[in-house]
């Protein structure tokens, strides 16, 4: 497969020689969530294959995405996966992430991309995310069988059914170099109505809910580790192109009948307790209203230990892991109490998952704040728009997904629904629309998993 090694180089100084500082200020107040969607349609002729580009993005001074789950029309044409080659370029994707690296503020942006290939829907076939090889290569991102497609695209990564058990009928999903660590992206689309979680609709008539996953981020057995990366904010900017056809001219996606169309997503904002602006992930004081900005350096930490003043013991003397648990300030979702991997501590355990570690959560199994909750729309003309709309006919989609006829390709395994509520305990750690960050990301989405 094709990489894009943008930060392959390894180094830290790597990363940070690609970063730009953000140097505006947020806005002061409470907590905002309002992301933007729009879908363009390359070619919008009626019944022909063409282009799908989403552009979904977060303001500066938003609190993050806790989940994303787009909609794709039920008329639109989607060709199952097992209908298209597995390792077949289908879609990229192109991110610019805002990230805080060891303890700074919250500031840099660093640029990812993704080529996103058709993957095996076979979960009889799995791989491993984790060396279980001791390879020093995470399994997912091997070639173990040496026919020149890494292993998290010809086989299905095990932790998904974890994550979410429901056969899905497209799977992509690209690979690419942070910072030296591989990071795995995967877009699953499901069949129209299956539940994917409570918080999300599984309403048929929004269409094909399709699930971003990042990294293994959501899989109940993942352990939390410290990372370089130790926060992940926005401004954020994803464009993601679901391509029409294949290089050789297989459909992946073709337009429906002259109508107009609506694309929707559900996406959810991240926690903040104290109501401050700043989500609990960003936030090192998540229980007291901010003195600073943490995306600005030295405002309202003299100190530069990454803790804010309104809860630094101390903001005339730096100490980056004040309560020496192992977990920097920035990382530790309990900064002030020891919390680490040390025997007789907890290791970020946070039980009801809002991001507030259960060593210092008033109320650790009560979620503190509320989870912002938007429904985006993105309306999509094809033809003149006039007609009454409908799928493909069967002669200009041979191979489309027919809804309330096709059935899951591949091995069903045992498709009892999925866990209602399972996600969004997870997705809130997770999914994402389209976003990515280093590897270390999903150490920093670990931490606020807890075990
Ligand atoms: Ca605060
Ligand atoms: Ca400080
Ligand atoms: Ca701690
Ligand atoms: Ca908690």
């Amino acid at each position: 497969m094709i990489r894009k090694p943008l930060l392959s180089l390894g180094a830290l100084v790597a990363v940070l020689a690609l970063v730009v500082l953000i140097g505006r200020a947020d806005p002061i107040g409470a907590q905002t969530f309002n992301p933007t969607y729009i879908i363009t349609v390359d070619d919008p002729t009626a019944e022909v294959p063409s282009d799908i580009t989403a552009n979904f993005g977060i303001p500066i001074g938003d609190v993050n995405f806790a989940g994303v789950v787009n909609f794709i029309p039920r008329d639109w044409g989607v060709i199952p996966g097992d209908q298209i080659p597995v390792g077949t370029s289908i879609g990229s994707l192109t991110s610019g992430a805002t990230l805080g690296l060891i303890n700074s503020p919250c500031n840099q942006a660093v640029p990812v991309a993704f080529d996103m290939m058709n993957a095996s829907l076979d979960r009889s076939d799995t791989v491993s995310f984790e060396d279980t090889t001791d390879s020093l290569t995470l399994d997912f991102a091997e070639d173990n069988d040496g026919n020149g497609i890494d292993d998290a695209i010809d086989h299905y990564p095990e932790f998904i059914s974890r994550v979410i058990d429901e056969q899905p009928i497209q799977r992509s999903a690209g690979i690419t170099l942070v910072a030296g660590t591989p990071v795995l992206l995967q877009f699953l689309i499901f069949e129209p109505g299956t539940e994917i979680d409570e918080l999300i609709p599984s309403d048929e008539d929004l269409g094909y809910p399709s699930v971003t996953l990042l990294q293994n981020a959501g899989d109940p057995d993942v352990v939390p580790s410290p990372g370089i990366i130790t926060d992940f904010c926005s401004p954020l900017t994803t464009l993601n192109i679901t391509f029409g056809e294949t290089a050789d001219g297989t459909p992946i996606t073709v337009n429906p009948q002259n109508g107009t169309y609506t694309f929707t997503t559900i996406a959810l904002g991240l926690r903040d307790t104290d109501g401050d602006g700043y989500e609990n992930t960003l936030d090192t004081c998540a229980l007291v209203p901010n003195v600073g900005n943490p995306r600005q350096q030295l405002d309202g930490d003299l100190d530069a230990d990454g803790l804010d003043a309104a809860c630094d013991p101390d903001d005339g003397d730096v100490d980056s892991d004040e309560d020496a648990d192992g977990y920097p300030n920035r990382q530790d979702n309990c900064p002030l109490d020891p919390n680490g991997e040390a025997e007789g501590e907890d290791n970020q355990a946070d039980e009801d998952s809002d991001q507030i570690g259960d060593a210092c959560d008033p109320n650790p199994t009560v979620e503190d704040g509320d989870l912002s909750s938007v429904r985006l729309e993105s309306v999509v003309t094809i033809g003149d728009g006039t007609g009454p709309g409908g799928p493909p006919s069967a002669e200009a989609c041979p191979n489309c997904f027919v809804v309330g006829e096709s059935g899951p390709p591949g091995s069903s395994g045992d498709d009892d629904g999925s866990d209602s509520g399972l996600i969004i305990g997870i997705i809130v750690a997770v999914i994402a629309a389209v976003l990515i960050i280093g590897g270390g990301a999903a150490m920093m989405m670990r931490r606020r998993e807890g075990t």
